[in-house]
């Protein structure tokens, strides 16, 4: 494995292989869902940024970023089409470590996640913190595919998979919750799986 670093992330558990309500195990099949066609992003000019309620608007590199203490998540993922995968080993940086860099300003209670190719989706505060969101770039040791949001995207696995932003490219922190691409169009503005929580109204 190509990284050497001391990893500090909480993991969930590759042997967790419970099923949330309504989903079923995809297996080895790893589907790829994306509204955009799949933009090439070089590392060169790719960059990651957290403004909005922050002490210090933060804007790194490929090469800040990664020089980051790195974490690590295994376990599952979640799609609202109702799939779900599990043992999916991703590395990465903890987005406590970014927000702990730029400073959380004190109304900030949501946040709205963009990618380089205007994707948006709107998560509260309290699912990108304490241990439970990243920025990855590996999956199962290896760089993450174009297709599955590379070079780098968000993973926010406790919520459908639609969180995760792939080609992530930053996120604005807000005191008031402003709805991201899908779900002006239907889907929940929280999206827990273990509530079912698909659709606008879905409690
Ligand atoms: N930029 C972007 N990110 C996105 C999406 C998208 O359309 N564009 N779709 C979301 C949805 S609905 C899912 S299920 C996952 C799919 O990720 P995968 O293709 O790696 O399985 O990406 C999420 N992130
Ligand atoms: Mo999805």
């Amino acid at each position: 494995m190509a990284l050497t670093r001391g990893f500090s992330g909480r993991s969930r558990g590759p042997q967790d292989t419970r099923l949330p309500p309504g989903q079923y195990d995809a297996g080895a099949a790893w589907p790829v869902l994306h509204v955009e066609s799949t933009p090439s992003i070089d590392t060169a000019r790719w960059t990651f940024e957290v403004d909005g309620l922050v002490d210090t608007p933060v804007r790194w590199s490929w090469e800040e970023i990664r020089a980051l203490p790195g974490s690590r998540y295994e376990g599952a993922i979640h799609c609202v089409t109702t799939w779900s995968k599990f043992g999916m080993r991703f590395d990465g940086v903890s987005v406590d470590t970014l927000l702990d860099i730029a400073g959380v300003g004190a109304d900030a209670a949501f946040a709205l996640a963009r990618s380089h190719t205007g994707y948006t989706t709107n998560l509260p505060l309290d699912d990108l913190t304490g241990g439970k969101a990243w920025v990855v770039w590996d999956v199962d040791g290896e760089p993450l595919q174009d297709i599955h949001g590379g070079p780098a995207r968000l993973l926010v696995p406790h919520l459908y998979f639609w969180k995760s932003a792939k080609w992530v490219s930053g996120l604005t922190l807000l005191a008031e919750d402003q709805q991201g691409f899908w779900e002006r169009n239907g889907y929940h503005d929280h999206g827990d799986p273990w509530r079912e929580q698909r659709y606008q109204g879905d409690r």
